[in-house]
């Protein structure tokens, strides 16, 4: 029996954080046995907001070599270039003249940055992302997306959108599940919003040690624990938060016994979540100097992926313009 089919992409706007790595790529490596497995470098995505052209060829780079250190192997799954693929935007304007302009607008993504940064400044690639973003998906027919909670309304407008072209112009595109990962909303170190490249509140996955502990150092603990004898919740504390994503059960009981009798400060406690988080990000770290040394077997990998991308993607646009009535003979 063949495999289901998974996607799911990452955008190389900025250092790939913790957040992408429990929410998302520590599932994707998770799931290679189990699926046929596309990870994309949405680079498409990554120019909806304002972003320096000089650097975007070295963040795709990293992205990649990032992705590949933290397990996505290139024998094991497909991960490209989404712009390596430009069937994704052919499919995208055939999606974009099948789905009301009202649902775009209803976009949580869109209305916050709308409101940060106001109409003139946000571009219309914007507002039109959740439907590169369900193209990006249905070109491979994919029967699951696995993301982090963040996207989770954006899967459900990719399940509308084949829902309705289904209903327009004949059944043809699956419904993807959605899949969320472990730590489904890893916080910023600001303990306000979601860990994100562009807000600059993140712990890269691949920093240093003594980089990530000059941002753990300051960084906000439960209110309550002004001094080391006050007692606090670490279900108030954002460092515990980390601490569930990488320290054993045992040591967490231990953590949150300690805060609440203050048996433990918050220094130590971070030390602790140092060493731990240590543990994960070195053998990524390592496997990323590795792969840095070998850029032709980086680069041959994302171009062979893309060819074989491009053979499945081409078949389903023709398919979906054959429905519309296009690309027929005239
Ligand atoms: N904080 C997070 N917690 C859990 N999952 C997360 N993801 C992102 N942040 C978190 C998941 O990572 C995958 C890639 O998402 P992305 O490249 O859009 O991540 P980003 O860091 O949010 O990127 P930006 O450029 O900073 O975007 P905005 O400005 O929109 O926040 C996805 O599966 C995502 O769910």
């Amino acid at each position: 029996m063949s495999k289901k089919r998974i996607l799911s992409g990452i955008q190389p706007s900025g250092t790939i954080h913790l957040g992408n790595y429990f929410g998302a790529i520590e599932n994707w490596v998770k799931l290679l046995d189990e699926y046929e497995c596309f990870f994309s470098i949405v680079d498409y995505h990554a120019i909806t907001a304002p972003y320096d052209a000089a650097l975007l060829p070295g963040r795709i780079r990293e992205a990649a070599l990032d992705n590949m250190a933290a397990g996505l192997d290139p024998e094991r799954c497909t991960l490209f270039v989404q712009s390596h693929v430009p069937e994704h935007t052919e499919l995208c304007w055939l999606l974009n003249c099948a789905t009301p302009l009202g649902e775009l607008f209803r976009m949580t993504q869109f209305k916050d940055k709308r409101q940060q940064h106001g109409w003139e400044n946000i571009s219309a690639g914007l507002l039109n992302y959740p439907i590169l973003q369900a193209a990006d998906i249905l070109i491979y027919r994919a029967d699951a997306v696995p993301v982090g909670e963040d996207q989770a309304q954006h899967l459900e407008f990719t399940r509308e959108v084949a829902r309705r072209f289904n209903t327009k112009f004949g059944q043809y595109f699956a419904e993807p599940k959605t899949i969320i990962g472990r730590g489904k909303r890893v916080m910023g170190l600001d303990g306000v919003g979601k860990m994100s490249k562009s807000m600059n509140n993140f712990i890269g996955l691949t920093e240093p040690a003594e980089a990530v502990w000059e941002k753990l150092r300051p960084a906000k603990t439960d209110e309550a624990r002004q001094r080391r004898s006050d007692p606090g919740d670490p279900f108030k504390c954002n460092i515990y938060s980390y601490h569930e994503l990488v320290t054993g059960d045992e040591q967490l009981a231990e953590i949150r016994q300690g805060c609440t009798t203050a048996g433990i400060g918050c220094i130590d406690c971070k030390k602790i979540l140092a060493a731990n988080l240590e543990k994960v990000v070195a053998p990524i770290r390592e496997r990323r100097a590795e792969l840095e040394k070998k850029p032709e077997y980086v680069r041959d990998s994302l171009m062979a992926a893309a060819e074989k991308c491009r053979a499945i993607a081409r078949k389903t646009v023709d398919e979906t313009k054959s429905l519309m009535g296009l690309g027929g003979q005239i």
